[in-house]
């Protein structure tokens, strides 16, 4: 029997704008394993440079200014929409990183500024599932130290976390960061003990008695709650300037990644199947019908529904950023495709693929 070659074990970066993310995935990429560095995605469609050598960068794919004259957003809406157009493809995108996996043991998936463009949108969804059901995948959620150092932020961030963890079913790591600036004891120190949590609200006048306001009293119910999600987390201290504490974050991907085949990965298999059945099921019942539209792919309709209130797939812009032509500035509106599928829809995206992927092998996975 073949042996199925190696996937590469996935993290996906997630975080509140500004806590580092971008940054932690730079210093990660300088981890050598097996004489190879990490696979490295980009998924923020709006950040000006990518400091770290991208192998797959969504800006190759879609001009999020583009998807924001066309779909006539603001800067927000234009993220949210070119990640979900992205994410209409993201099959092809996994079948590279498998394939990277014979090469990288680590791909590391940097995301967009705003978290909720992940966790609120469809597409995070399809992006964390396609990936999840194919390679171990683990969520590393990105805390700023400095940031967190009020109580209330501090468990703000922790109710995000505890959010994405509950949503996603992944293992799941909570990385402070900033540490050369603000250590992380005093977040673990929270964590472990509910008193000293409560001490540092009350003296930030947050607390209990005359003084309390409404938010301390719901963080200190929080905070209880949280007991739970506590209790197994794994976290760890790091600063992604001075590169301290990344073996231990190493060390716990790789607990991480043993959780995922031994708790996780059967789960996953057999919810992607029950999935799929269901679309193929759906897809057919579309066929038999309305036989004028034979190709719709329920995902796409779906994703399109979400950012354009039912304008067509066919309008889906997709282009690479050097190929713009110069009257697109002067307002000369490009005129909407009539049909899915269109090679002047996919033109950037399959020439990227082209590099990558044989030409018999274009599809979209589903
Ligand atoms: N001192 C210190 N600053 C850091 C560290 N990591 C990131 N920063 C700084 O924090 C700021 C934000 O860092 P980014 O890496 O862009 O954070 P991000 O989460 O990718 O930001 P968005 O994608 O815009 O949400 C930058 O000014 C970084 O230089 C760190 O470990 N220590
Ligand atoms: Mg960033």
């Amino acid at each position: 029997m073949e042996e199925e070659s190696p996937k590469p074990v996935c993290l996906i970066i997630l975080g509140m704008a500004g806590a580092g993310k971008t940054s932690f995935t730079r210093r990660l990429a300088g981890k050598i394993t097996n004489g190879s560095k990490p696979y490295l995605i980009n998924l923020d469609p709006a950040c000006r440079e990518v400091p770290y050598p991208a192998n797959i960068d969504i800006r190759d794919t879609v001009n999020y200014k583009e998807v924001m004259k066309q779909y006539g957003l603001g800067p927000n809406g234009g993220i949210v929409t070119a990640l979900n157009l992205f994410s209409t493809k993201f099959g092809q995108v996994v079948d590279l990183i498998e394939k990277a996996g014979k090469k990288h043991k680590y791909c590391i998936i940097d995301t967009p500024g705003q978290i909720e463009v992940f966790t609120w949108s469809a597409s995070g969804t399809i992006v964390t599932e396609t990936l999840a059901a194919s390679c171990p995948t683990v969520v590393v959620y990105v805390m700023d130290t400095v940031r967190s150092v009020s109580p209330v932020t501090f468990m703000s961030n922790m109710l995000y976390a505890c959010s994405i963890l509950y949503k996603t079913r992944l293992p799941f790591i909570v990385v402070m960061n900033k540490t050369d600036v603000v250590d992380n004891s005093y977040a673990v120190e929270w964590m472990r003990d509910f008193e000293a949590f409560q001490e540092a609200l009350d003296a930030d006048g947050d607390g209990e008695g005359e003084g309390a306001t409404y938010v301390g009293n719901l963080t200190r119910s929080m905070a209880l709650a949280l007991d739970t999600f506590y209790a197994d987390l794994k976290s760890c201290g790091v600063s992604a300037h001075t590169g301290q504490g990344i073996d231990e974050f190493f060390k716990l991907v790789d607990d991480a990644a043993e959780e995922y085949e031994k708790d996780y990965k059967a789960d996953w298999l057999r919810m992607r199947a029950e999935k799929l059945e269901e679309q193929r099921r759906k897809e057919e019942e579309l066929k038999k019908g309305d036989k004028s539209d034979p190709d719709t792919v329920i995902d796409k309709k779906k994703l399109i529904d979400e950012v354009a209130c039912g304008r067509e797939l066919s309008d889906m812009y997709l282009k690479h950023p050097a190929n713009e032509s110069s009257s697109d500035d002067e307002g000369e509106e490009t005129a909407p495709q009539e049909t899915d599928d269109k090679p002047e829809d996919v033109a950037a995206f399959q020439e990227f693929i082209r590099k990558h992927v044989k030409p018999n092998n274009t599809e979209h996975k589903t």
